[in-house]
């Protein structure tokens, strides 16, 4: 492949133990529904003050290697004048962006949906490798219902996120595949099972069939839940359930599965990891972290919009951080929030 050693590097540099990527990647209609619940105003400045300081958290890069931007933040600066991207590696932290354009009902396909995004997708890249950015992310979605996702759902959402691999590999650039198969509902959490292992398996054969290289890629997964509306499952079940879907499906090859958080509270979220890392100290790959809320949320109530709060979000943020590296390591215990 032509961008071996640059897709290799740029592996080394993300896939770290006791490091994960933070999301920030939220598309305008998604942030502008995050800043409306603490009352702020979605606007440019302030989208660039919250991604701002977020990246210029102090100490953030000794648990964060990556974070994931929105087009319109690649763009941006710092108080400090400092690109949003430099500003990310003055901290050791690789920049990463989202290309897909979002998802629309699947055709003649009731239930399933589909991610847009794939025209011009190469030479968007290249424009996002002059700003900065070394890795990219899609994001495939299917939500549960009795009849969906269907066969045909899952086949296309593997082909969209395989072609989207193949076209960052052949850039250079890093692909985080991530499908995500919802907990709304009140589905049992053996339903969200076989949804997951069915959508994993697609999706490991349609990137095979791609020709993507599984050791320069990186896996973006839900974990394994009941339904929102179900009930709570304790962390051990969470991460047998997971591990048990993953081991079945997700190739050795594969450096790092860094799950998405998917609405479960930021405590939550790290008890799980915990509890999985805790579960599968000898697994085949790292396991790790691309979360957006479960890092954002307690940081993004601190700051409520003020500059007065800044450094009280950044010590938040730093904080939830620093729980999920422990629980990389296998290392949490909900004693160390206080
Ligand atoms: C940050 O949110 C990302 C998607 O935003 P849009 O829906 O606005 O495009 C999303 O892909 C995110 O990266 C992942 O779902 C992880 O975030 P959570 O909050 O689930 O950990």
């Amino acid at each position: 492949m032509q961008y071996a050693n640059e897709l290799q590097a740029t592996i080394d540099d993300m896939v770290q133990t006791g490091r994960g990527v933070l999301a920030a990647d939220e598309s305008t209609p998604t942030i502008a529904k995050r800043f409306q619940a603490i009352d702020v105003e979605s606007t440019v400045e302030n989208r660039r003050a919250w991604r701002d300081l977020l990246v210029t958290t102090t100490g953030l890069g000794e648990y964060i290697s990556g974070i994931i931007l929105f087009e319109e933040t690649l763009g941006q600066q710092t108080d400090q004048g400092d690109g949003i991207p430099a500003a990310a590696w003055q901290q050791n932290i690789v920049p990463g962006i989202k290309v897909d354009k979002g998802k629309i009902p699947l055709a003649l396909s009731p239930g399933d949906l589909i991610t847009q995004g794939l025209d011009g997708l190469a030479d968007r890249l290249r424009g996002y490798k002059e700003q900065g950015a070394r890795f990219a992310k899609w994001r495939e979605v299917y939500a549960i219902d009795h009849h969906a996702p269907t066969r045909h759902g899952i086949e296309a959402n593997a082909e969209m996120l395989a072609r989207y691999a193949a076209v960052c590999q052949a850039e250079g650039i890093v692909p985080i595949v991530e499908p995500e198969v919802l907990m709304d509902g009140d589905h049992e959490i053996d339903r969200h099972a076989e949804v997951t292992e069915a959508v994993q398996h697609a999706v490991f054969d349609a990137l095979q069939r791609h020709h993507v290289a599984f050791e320069w890629m990186i896996l973006k997964p839900n974990m394994v839940l009941p339904g929102k509306d179900n009930r709570r499952a304790e962390p051990d079940e969470v991460a047998e359930a997971t591990l048990r879907v993953l081991r079945r499906t997700v190739p050795a090859a594969v450096p790092s599965i860094n799950f998405l958080s998917g609405g479960q509270g930021p405590q939550e979220a790290t008890e799980n990891l915990n509890a999985i890392n805790q579960q599968a100290p000898d697994a085949p790959w790292r396991l790790s972290i691309s979360y957006g809320r479960a890092l954002q949320q307690t940081a993004l109530h601190a700051w409520l919009g003020k500059a007065e709060n800044r450094e009280a979000a950044q010590q938040a943020l730093l904080h939830r951080a620093r729980m999920n590296h422990l629980a990389m390591l296998g290392q949490y215990s909900p004693a160390l929030e206080a």
